[in-house]
């Protein structure tokens, strides 16, 4: 993940297959739409860049991280994707909710990766700011969306040849 110490963002493309054949499904949460919105774009330009096809990016949109796990199991069963990017951001507030949903979609995401044969892939910011979100999703630590869609392609590569 982007920190003031590490910004992936800025990878070593060379280490990134190029793969024309990938299909990948993404799930993006609409809270915060502002930034998941710019998670989304990075994350689709970052595919292309690495040869994904405009026409095997799936993307589907639910109301909020929360229900990005189910949306993300639907997605692989539905496109049969090489893999799933979940995209969300979860910004703290006042209440205990920040935690359930980022307890929630945590679990969720390591659950799908034990149970499908695909690789899901995390790409939801959690931060305690607006600014910090901000800063993440084509700011000046880069874009989650960007670095999700480079593990994806790897994490897929990597599901291929463990075949
Ligand atoms: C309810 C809620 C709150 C308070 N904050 C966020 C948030 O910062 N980011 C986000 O993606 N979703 C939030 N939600 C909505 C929940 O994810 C979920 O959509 C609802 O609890 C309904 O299940």
């Amino acid at each position: 993940m982007a920190t003031a110490y590490q910004n992936l963002s800025a990878c070593d493309n060379s280490t990134v297959p190029h793969c024309p054949s990938l299909r990948i499904a993404i799930v993006c949460a609409e809270w915060n739409h502002d930034i998941t919105g710019n998670l989304l774009d990075g994350a689709c330009q970052t595919l292309k860049k690495h040869g994904v096809k405009e026409e095997n990016i799936f993307v589907e949109q639910v109301p909020g991280t929360f229900e990005l796990t189910f949306g993300a199991q639907r997605m692989a069963a539905h496109y049969r994707p090489d893999a799933v990017i979940v995209l969300g951001c979860v910004i703290r507030g006042e209440t205990p909710h920040f935690d359930y949903i980022c307890q929630g979609v945590t679990e969720g995401t390591t659950r799908l990766n034990t149970m499908l044969d695909i690789p899901v892939v995390f790409g939801v910011l959690t931060t305690n700011s607006k600014q910090q979100a901000i800063d993440r999703s084509g700011g000046k630590y880069g874009n989650k969306g960007d670095e999700a869609a480079v593990t994806a392609i790897k994490m897929a590569a990597f599901a291929a040849r463990m075949k």
